[in-house]
């Protein structure tokens, strides 16, 4: 996946930029929704994932992101690859149109290109995986992000992964709770790792999160947002099961 994508290795050209609709747009702060929102949640819109194979393939797009903007979330997650998670970059741009909301492009983010394609389709926040980048890389993709008024969430599993992400640069850290090697998920991984957490970033909790009092438990570690896809996109009406997750 890596060298599929470092092999691009082209310029994202800036004429194509300028030319987005997007590029002038008024910054839209996902970390600032996460803190300013009573939900905090971060719904996510995930056809299928590597461990659970098709999750819901049925239900349109624009109908479970409007969804979830009516029912309150607090931003929204879109999956834009397409090899392991069935979605595209076409994906975000009709998430763009259909909400006002903060839109995060999660995505594995492994060059530049792909930043300045994320704000071009739409996106508000970049996701980078500490696990598949050095400092020096989390570094720079912050730097880049921040010259294009895209927030940067940074994903973490441990403590040297954390170590790797405490850059001014970075708006927001988020534990996954999924270990990527066994799929296994523990929302104690947060819970251990909440008190490391420099207190300048906004903490969020992703995935497995799928009881109300899963996030009323990491609220009390200092988690502002939640990172829930499988949970409401598994349902027939995601929207609906954000509303019911909420009330
Ligand atoms: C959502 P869940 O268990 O609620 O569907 O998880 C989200 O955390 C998960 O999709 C995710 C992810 C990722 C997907 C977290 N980090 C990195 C792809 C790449």
């Amino acid at each position: 996946k890596r060298l599929e994508v470092a092999s691009k290795k082209e310029v994202f050209p800036v004429s194509l930029l300028e030319q987005s609709f997007y590029f002038q747009k008024e910054k839209n702060s996902l970390a600032k929704a996460i803190k300013n929102s009573s939900t905090g949640i971060i719904a996510e819109h995930k056809r299928k994932s590597p461990s659970k194979s098709v999750i819901n393939d049925k239900i349109l797009l624009p109908e479970v992101v409007k969804g979830y903007e009516l029912a309150g979330a607090s931003g929204i997650s879109v999956l834009t690859d397409t090899q392991f998670f069935g979605g595209s970059l076409d994906d975000l741009l009709l998430v763009r149109k259909t909400v006002s909301l903060p839109i995060l492009r999660k995505e594995f983010i492994v060059e530049e290109y792909q930043i300045f394609e994320a704000k071009a389709y739409g996106a508000d926040a970049i996701l980078l995986i500490a696990a598949s980048l050095s400092k020096q890389e989390i570094r720079d993709f912050s730097i880049l992000a921040k010259q294009l008024q895209l927030d940067v969430l940074v994903e973490i599993h441990n403590e040297a992964e954390l170590e790797k992400s405490v850059h001014a640069t970075v708006d927001i850290i988020g534990v996954n709770n999924r270990n990527l090697k066994t799929f296994e998920v523990s929302i104690e991984n947060s819970i251990r790792l909440s008190e490391k957490i420099p207190s300048e970033f906004v903490k969020i909790s992703e995935s497995g999160i799928n009881s109300v009092e899963n996030v009323k438990e990491l609220k009390k570690y200092g988690f502002e947002g939640f990172l829930i896809g499988e949970h409401f996109m598994k349902t027939e009406n995601p929207g609906k099961a954000l509303k019911d997750f909420i009330t």
